[in-house]
């Protein structure tokens, strides 16, 4: 159905086109100072591409890391190291030595690309790979070293003969285990999910402007922040700091129409909602993370916009299930998006009735491709994508997250969600944030322990605990209150936002 050509190059349809199809005047990116068209990134990504396969000897195959923060440079480092056949591997930002390190050695990487002020990992980083890399940084918009490399290369590039199926992107599992996984990611895939997900449910605009924080490392952030507006012409807001205040004052700034983001930073932004003029957004995606009912309702009241939950993967690239505006129902988390097929299995593999939790498993025109990884085996089973979530599917079709598989609590012979009890928790409105998980105990097996940070204002003593532990019993079935309530300043995040709830279950254990 989707029907791509067997010669395929990713860059040339999300970038060219626009520029051979007449919107090379509409802007594809904004930054702090920055605001590039499409033909001024055309022609920066064909120096860029020009740099790559002369003076940097890059042929097409080669693998090439990239880091820095989300910012103008490393989109168009990214789209020319496609352009020239190359293979990007995108790193987290904030990633140090001894991490970056496993990304070196297991794509091999003999060059790397690296914004000037994350250098110093970096370099400790290639100090310690099994193989030479070659290190080159830039500064600012393509200043530095780069800069001086750039100096007299042309600005047309002609891009390598890239089949529809050759790799071009690697991405790296986002690491809550410490262990990575590398994805093989396709030309095709990357125009897969823009023509699935974002053609078909999020339905953007070319007047749109799009922002978030996710890093462009987090395929959440490449769909929402590069792939999904070139696609269509639109433009894209790139922030190299994103935290919640920052995204908020950016949000009026910049006028954008549709947020990216988690739903931690929605939840932080309800308040700005009344600082800041958010009157120029029609659509907000919340991913990475399941969207807590009291969340959507709270954006809905501040904003009038009825957040958009979705469920993705790296394996997958992006987002699988998910909602029109239209059809959400709140707290679930979607339906299959076209193209892909999505059912509920139990242990044996068979399908659940509606109604009965089992592990999540889903196909559609991308499936998961590991880098030499054993772990393959144990993710795709028949064509099927067994992802790490324990959903329900209600007789409607709808898809309702109950917990990734290791966040199920048993006790006294009860399975409980911790998400569930979060999103409880959440409603209650001296809880900012809330992580929960099992606590080993003698009696019980293991009871559900909440770890609460606190809005401004409120105390965490032994009367909040048990206004707490009510609260919940009120909520939910009263066996599901958490036991135990730990108030803490914050939680441990991965860079992409999501709970470490691992790091809470170690300490809970302890
Ligand atoms: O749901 C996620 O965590 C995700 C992962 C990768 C890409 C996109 C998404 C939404």
């Amino acid at each position: 159905r989707l029907g791509y050509p067997e010669m395929l190059n990713a860059t040339v349809e999300l970038v060219d086109r626009n520029v051979t199809e007449g919107r090379g005047d509409s802007v594809a990116l904004m930054a702090p100072g920055v605001r590039w068209t499409y033909a001024d990134l055309a022609r920066m990504i064909d120096r860029m591409a020009n740099v790559l396969t002369g003076k940097l000897g890059m042929v097409p195959g080669n693998r090439v890391l990239l880091r820095s923060a989300n910012n103008p440079t490393k989109v168009a480092l990214y789209l020319a190291i496609i352009k020239a056949g190359g293979i990007v591997v995108a790193t987290m930002p904030l990633l140090r030595a001894g991490e970056i390190v496993k990304a070196l050695d297991k794509a091999e990487i003999g060059l790397a690309l690296c914004d000037a002020k994350l250098e110093g990992e970096m370099r400790r980083a290639a100090a310690m790979a099994a193989g030479p890399c070659r290190i080159v940084t830039w500064e600012g918009t393509a200043g530095g070293e780069l800069g001086d490399l750039l100096e007299g290369v042309p600005d047309t590039f002609e891009a390598a003969p890239t089949r529809a199926d050759d790799p071009c992107l690697l991405g790296f599992t986002s690491g809550t285990t410490g262990m990575p996984k590398a994805t093989i990611h396709y030309h095709r895939d990357l125009l897969v999910i823009c023509d699935c997900y974002a053609k078909e449910i999020l339905r953007a605009e070319p007047t749109d402007v799009f922002i978030g924080s996710p890093p462009l490392a987090f395929t959440f952030g490449l769909g929402g922040l590069v792939l999904f507006p070139f696609r269509v012409g639109a433009s894209a807001v790139l922030l190299e700091k994103a935290g919640p205040p920052d995204l908020a004052a950016a949000i009026e700034e910049y006028r954008a129409t549709i947020t990216f983001t988690a739903p931690t930073a929605y939840r932080a932004m309800i308040p700005k909602a009344r600082e800041y003029d958010f009157s120029s957004l029609r659509k907000g995606v919340s991913a990475g993370e399941t969207l807590p009912r009291p969340t959507y309702d709270a954006w809905l009241e501040a904003t009038g916009i009825r957040l958009m939950d979705g469920i993705g993967a790296t394996e997958m690239l992006h987002i699988f299930i998910a909602a029109r505006e239209e059809d959400i129902r709140p707290g679930a988390t979607g339906k299959p998006v076209p193209g892909y097929e999505a059912k509920v299995v139990d242990a044996k593999g068979e399908r659940c009735p509606p109604g009965v939790p089992g592990r999540l498993a889903v196909r559609g025109p991308i499936g998961c491709r590991y880098l030499a990884d054993e772990r393959q085996r144990n993710y795709v089973e028949n064509g099927w994508n067994i992802t790490g979530d324990t959903f329900v599917e209600d007789e409607d079709g709808y898809f309702w997250f109950q917990a990734r598989n290791d966040d199920m609590i048993v006790s006294s012979g009860y399975n409980i969600a911790g998400p569930e009890v979060e999103a409880a928790l959440l409603a209650h409105p001296a809880v900012a944030e809330t992580g929960v998980v099992g606590a080993p105990d003698a009696d019980r097996g293991h009871i559900v322990k909440a770890y609460v940070v606190l809005r401004d204002g409120f105390t965490g003593d032994a009367a909040l605990v048990k206004t707490l532990q009510e609260h919940v019993k009120a909520e939910l079935a009263p066996y599901k209150y958490p036991r135990a309530i730990e108030f803490v300043d914050a939680l441990p995040k991965t860079e992409s936002g999501k709970l470490q709830r691992f790091a809470l279950r170690k300490h809970a254990e302890a």
